[in-house]
């Protein structure tokens, strides 16, 4: 508890009445509710509930973006299952954290983003007031609740139940307003005490029904070619033996989508991810764990899968079954609690991959490395460097260190990083995710190290970096452990488009992005071969301290859009 005791001065009281006000009440509530960090950027009205929070004992992160601050806190609530909670001011502070709000909705990560607002009697008359917006009305499309809190004896009711709708259920993004007027509203303190819970099992367990589950066996048992895909939901649940056991015994090849890469070690033998083609074109059942048949796996339609694939769905949210196809046996529940039913109502040897099966996948898989040995051989001694000759010098690195979380963004950079760097740890991936986000970079990377003290490398391309680059500054002032390696091509996707005008090419950018983090007194190294990046690396991940490598990438190399060029319009074609 805060000393929130004031001097009421009551006339004629022996003892004036103790009292506080709302920014006492918040940081308590918080508090009581275990909140250890807030990321954030201060401002009219929040900056002494930022001060008061850090005076009591929380954390407080100050960024330069509210959407850098956003970000943060989505990870922190994807890595700890409790909401990361990000502090903005009103209207501009507020939209600009929104988009982080939004994509941790989209990605069902658990996030509360308390703002500051303006006068409310001002803002529905639109009168003008100083930072004037309808906030509550403007965050409710984009976020799984919105709530505005009215008294200050409500702000104990506005945060419990902004985290228990954060986190139940399936994750997402809560808004919290709590105008100016609350913030500093004065009340006696033993009122304001009472008014104050902690949450019972915020996220309580979701068991699924008996038969729910052996429909789901009786479908695995009869697979000629079963196939498990591994989400990031799978990731975020935490049943990482769970899983691995029920993989494991039955003998199943799976796929980890980019942030389940680690749930298992990537040179699992069952891992099916260099046949990834084969394995979608010919399973006939296939088991989604926490992952939804969105685009990022075409959803579920031939040609790129069996159209007579039947499929199983493990998921927290019952509305997700049949949003794309039929689901055959629907699995509502928290993985862990579905994947401990499945493995105590199967019967030992019921589920049994069929030989065939595995074998299938492994002579394709052996076919497609030999394949891409060749380029990769050809990128180590590429000049000017490859995409796949940084890569290959950062891999062998990060294998050297097994405990760092790697976060990346970028097209090629995303897509050439996520095939060549193997994960071996649950959870020590962070990407663009659901909606193929760039700026997410330096707001993840921050509350990885924030969180979990370890060793971050960041894997950013040159354009994804520039949408959070000023939080450079940020990562140096907390003097956090975080390596960012920026695979400058001098573009988005490449740096050799010509230009239609005297004006450089869309696409086109440049920058030295090492010579940036030495204004913050951060180290920054440029590396123009593979050997002298293993060696920057190197040396950054040992000091433990900020580092940025400004990777000199060939900008003929990297293919417009990655591997995503088919969403592009199909129109007639634009002369460059
Ligand atoms: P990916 O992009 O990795 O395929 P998605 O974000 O599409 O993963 O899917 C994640 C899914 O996981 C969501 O549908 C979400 O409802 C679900 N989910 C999140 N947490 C849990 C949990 N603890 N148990 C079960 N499902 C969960
Ligand atoms: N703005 C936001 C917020 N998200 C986006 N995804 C984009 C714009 C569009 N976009 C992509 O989808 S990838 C990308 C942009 C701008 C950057 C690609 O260039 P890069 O990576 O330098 O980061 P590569 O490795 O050169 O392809």
């Amino acid at each position: 508890m805060t000393d929130a005791v004031q001097d009421a001065g009551a006339e004629g009281a022996d003892e004036p009445p103790a009292l506080t006000d709302g920014i006492h009440l918040v940081v308590d509530a918080l508090k009581l509710n275990d909140v250890e960090t807030l990321y954030g950027v201060v401002g009219i009205p929040i900056t002494d509930l930022a001060r008061l929070a850090q005076a009591s004992g929380i954390r407080y992160i100050g960024f330069r973006h509210e959407s850098d601050a956003g970000h943060a806190a989505a990870a922190a609530g994807f890595l700890t299952q409790k909401p990361g909670i990000c502090l903005t001011v009103s209207a501009p502070g507020f939209l600009n954290g929104l988009v982080a709000l939004a994509n941790a909705t989209t990605n069902c990560f658990p996030m509360v983003q308390i703002s500051g607002s303006s006068e409310q009697h001002l803002v529905d008359l639109q009168r003008g007031d100083y930072e004037e917006m309808d906030q509550l009305a403007a965050a409710r499309p984009f976020v799984k609740a919105a709530y505005r809190v009215h008294r200050a004896e409500d702000i104990g009711r506005g945060i419990a139940r902004a985290i228990r709708t954060a986190v139940s259920g399936r994750p997402g993004g809560v808004y919290l307003d709590i105008p100016a007027a609350v913030l500093g509203e004065v009340i006696d303190a033993e009122q304001g005490a009472e008014s104050l819970w902690r949450l019972v099992d915020p996220a309580p367990r979701q068991v699924p029904q008996a038969e729910a589950v052996d429909r789901a066996i009786d479908l695995l048992a009869g697979a000629e070619r079963p196939l498990v895909v591994l989400g990031k939901g799978a990731a975020y649940s935490q049943a990482d033996e769970q899983i691995r056991e029920f993989v494991e015994t039955t003998g199943i090849p799976y796929l980890p989508m980019s942030m389940a890469k680690g749930l298992l070690p990537d040179d699992h033998p069952q891992s099916a991810s260099t046949a990834r083609s084969l394995a979608l074109r010919r399973a006939d059942v296939v088991m989604l764990v926490g992952a939804r048949l969105n685009w990022l796996l075409g959803h579920g339609e031939a040609p790129q899968w069996n159209p007579q694939a039947t499929f199983i769905q493990v998921d927290i949210a019952a509305t997700e079954m049949d949003s794309n196809q039929p689901i055959a046996a629907p699995l509502v529940g928290d993985v862990a609690s579905v994947m401990e039913a499945l493995a105590e109502r199967s019967k030992p040897g019921r589920i049994n991959a069929p030989a065939a099966w595995r074998e299938e996948l492994a002579e394709r898989s052996a076919q497609n490395v030999a394949k891409m040995a060749g380029r990769l051989k050809a990128a180590e001694t590429a000049q000017p460097m490859k995409f796949l000759g940084a890569l290959q010098a950062i891999r062998d690195v990060l294998h050297e260190n097994p405990r760092a979380y790697v976060v990346n963004e970028g097209a090629n950079a995303l897509d050439l990083a996520r095939n060549t760097i193997g994960m071996q740890v649950p959870r020590h991936r962070l990407d663009s995710g659901t909606w193929g986000v760039m700026g997410i970079g330096m707001g993840y990377a921050i509350a990885a190290a924030v969180e979990t003290g370890d060793p971050v490398v960041a894997i950013e391309g040159d354009s994804a970096f520039g949408f959070s680059g000023m939080e450079i500054e940020a990562i140096c002032r907390y003097d956090l452990p975080i390596v960012t390696v920026v695979l400058n091509n001098s573009g988005v996707y490449r740096g050799d488009d010509p230009s239609a005008s005297d004006d450089p090419a869309p696409t086109a950018l440049k920058a030295r992005h090492d010579l940036m983090i030495q204004a913050f007194g951060g180290k920054g190294y440029q590396a123009t071969t593979p050997a002298e990046v293993a060696t920057a690396l190197r040396e950054a991940l040992a000091s433990g301290r900020p580092a940025l490598i400004d990777c000199v990438i060939d900008p003929t190399d990297g293919t417009e859009s990655g591997n995503i060029a088919h969403l592009n319009p199909k129109g007639i074609t634009v002369q460059r």
